[in-house]
C-alpha cells in the first residue's frame, strides 16, 4: 500500500552499499567472533534491495599470515608487533581461504551481491581496509570498479567496527566518496573497552555522516 514510505527507497544509481567482512569466522563462535556480529545479517539482506550495486568485501588470508599470532613466537593474540614498518595487532588465525570460516555468513542473501572484494591475500601485510592494504602500498581494486560505475556515495557496514569497517570508511572519504555510516548494520571487536565509540567519532571527524 506505502509504496514509498522511507524505509524502502531505492537510492540512485550513484549510491553503493558496502559490506564488509560478514563472515563465519566473526560471527559467534567463530575464530574471531565479534560480540554480536550476527545482528548485522539481517540488517544487510533488509538493506540490500535498496541498492543498485552492492559490493561485499572478504577476508582472505593464506594460512600463514603475518597478522596471525601463530606466525610470530612469543606473540599472544591482542599483542601489537612492530612489523614491516607498522603496528600489527597479533589475531587468532581467521579467514584463512577457502576454509569454512571465510564463507560468508549462511543467512546472507550472497545472490545479491553484485561484486566481491577479497582482502589480506598478501601474507606479508594485513589490510583491514577494502581499498588499500594497511601500508597504503597496493589497492584492491575496489576504487577502480566503484569509479568505473560512477559511484560518488558509499553506505558502509558490517564488521568491525574498530578494525575493517573503520579503515573502509577512512580511505572512501580520503578517495573523494560521500560516506554514510549504518549504525544498526556494525557491530565491533572492542578489544579495549570504548574502541568502537573512538572509531564511530574519529570516522566522523573525517566526514563520514552516521546514519541512525
Ligand atoms: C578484521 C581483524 C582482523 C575485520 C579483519 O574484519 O574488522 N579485524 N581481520
Ligand atoms: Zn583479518
Amino acid at each position: 500500500m506505502n509504496q514509498h514510505s522511507s524505509d524502502d527507497t531505492v537510492f540512485n544509481a550513484k549510491v553503493a552499499l558496502i559490506l564488509v567482512d560478514i563472515q563465519h569466522d566473526f560471527l559467534p563462535g567463530g575464530a574471531l567472533a565479534v560480540p554480536h556480529g550476527d545482528e548485522v545479517v539481517p540488517v544487510a539482506n533488509q538493506r540490500m534491495p535498496r541498492y543498485q550495486l552492492v559490493v561485499a568485501t572478504q577476508d582472505w588470508h593464506p594460512p600463514d599470515h603475518a597478522s596471525f599470532a601463530s606466525q610470530h613466537s612469543g606473540t599472544q593474540v591482542g599483542d601489537v608487533i612492530e612489523w614491516d614498518g607498522g603496528p600489527q595487532v597479533m589475531w587468532p588465525d581467521h579467514c584463512v581461504q577457502n576454509t569454512g570460516g571465510a564463507q560468508f555468513a549462511a543467512a546472507l542473501q550472497i545472490d545479491r551481491f553484485d561484486h566481491i572484494v577479497r582482502k589480506g591475500t598478501d601474507r606479508r601485510i594485513d589490510s583491514y581496509s577494502g581499498f588499500f592494504d594497511n601500508n597504503h602500498r597496493r589497492a584492491t581494486g575496489l576504487h577502480e570498479y566503484l569509479n568505473q560505475r560512477g559511484i560518488e556515495e558509499l553506505h558502509v557496514m558490517g564488521l568491525a567496527t574498530d578494525y575493517c569497517v573503520k579503515f573502509t570508511a577512512l580511505d572512501a572519504v580520503e578517495l573523494g566518496y560521500r560516506v554514510v555510516l549504518i549504525y544498526e548494520g556494525i557491530r565491533g571487536v572492542e578489544l579495549q573497552p570504548g574502541d568502537c565509540q573512538r572509531a564511530i567519532v574519529a570516522m566522523q571527524q573525517h566526514g563520514v555522516q552516521l546514519a541512525t
